[in-house]
């Protein structure tokens, strides 16, 4: 069941059926367990995602932050399952270097990236994926400059999974959640979202008409050809899962981690009583 709280996005938001996704999964077929799965947010319409999802466990932090703190209770409790809800500005712009590092590290979080194209809480605003041209508020002239396209920056460097959907298509969608869950290390799915208050170009319709499935013979164990296929939206905007391989996920590679027991358990574990409390007052040598 979803948490009762009021959801203050505006009618048609695509942030719906996102979350009517992750409610699917969660509380009707049962593949997320609450118990033992933490949703992770930073700031913005795609970040209060926590706060609708309780009881399952959350954690809302600062704008740009959902990363490190996902990274830190995965680091803590490797036996949880840690997923992340981010927008484009979020994860790209103020999150960007954080982003960058996690895929390096090939952290074993679930990264749910939420692309309306805009700054949606703060009014619409350019976010690194808003296409030339566009216009808002602030960039009356229109945007200078090239929009980041994130899964071909993720592939370069490195990333063991990345996929792409799309609001207007609720089953590829849920499926392509499902994918990037069971993944075992970092994964990207990103999520063409829309937001009819701030960028009323790309309806649902709009995504329909210019987004088309990667076919099925495409080998999705060659990354410069996921390179090639993720880059190239002259024709339509491709969905589905672009590169998956084996990493070692970080939690399984440091020295100090312990694939058996988390350093939660091992802290459980540790007892500080008075016999080391009084060597600690009164070393012997
Ligand atoms: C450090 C900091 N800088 C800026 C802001 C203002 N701010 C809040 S949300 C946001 C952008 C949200 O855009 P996005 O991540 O794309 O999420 P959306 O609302 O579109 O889902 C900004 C700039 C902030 N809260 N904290
Ligand atoms: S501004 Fe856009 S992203 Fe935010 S709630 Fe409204 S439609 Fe959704
Ligand atoms: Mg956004």
């Amino acid at each position: 069941m979803l948490a009762k709280e009021k959801r203050t996005w505006c009618p048609g938001c695509g942030n719906f059926p996102i979350l009517m996704a992750v409610d699917e999964l969660m509380n009707r077929e049962k593949f997320l367990d609450i118990r033992n799965t933490v949703v992770v947010s930073g700031i913005g319409q795609a970040a209060k995602f926590p706060h609708h999802l309780s009881p399952c466990n959350g954690f809302a932090g600062l704008h740009g932050r959902s990363i490190p703190n996902a990274t830190g209770i995965k680091i803590a409790n490797h036996k949880l399952e840690v997923i992340l809800f981010s927008g484009d500005g979020d994860l790209l712009a103020e999150g960007g270097n954080h982003m960058i590092h996690a895929i390096r590290r090939n952290i074993n979080i679930t990264c749910f990236l939420h692309d309306n194209q805009v700054y949606g809480l703060t009014k619409g605003q350019a976010s690194p994926t808003t296409w030339k041209n566009k216009k808002t508020k602030i960039q009356y002239h229109g945007v200078q400059y090239q929009p980041l396209n994130p899964i071909p920056m993720a592939l370069a460097l490195g990333i063991t999974f990345a996929a792409r959907t799309s609001v207007s298509e609720p089953g590829h969608m849920k499926e392509m959640m499902k994918a990037a869950i069971s993944h075992r290390g970092f994964s990207l799915l990103q999520i063409m979202q829309t937001c009819p208050s701030y960028n009323r170009e790309r309806t649902i319709k709009w995504y329909r008409d210019h987004t088309g499935f990667i076919q099925e013979n495409h080998n999705t164990g060659n990354r410069m050809q996921a390179i090639r296929l993720a880059s190239d939206d002259s024709e339509k905007i491709l969905l589905g899962i672009f590169y998956e391989s084996e990493g070692t996920p970080y939690e399984l590679t440091h020295p100090v981690m312990d694939p058996d027991v988390s350093l939660v358990e091992k802290s459980r574990t540790f007892h500080f009583g008075k016999d080391q409390l009084t060597e600690l007052l009164n070393p012997s040598d």
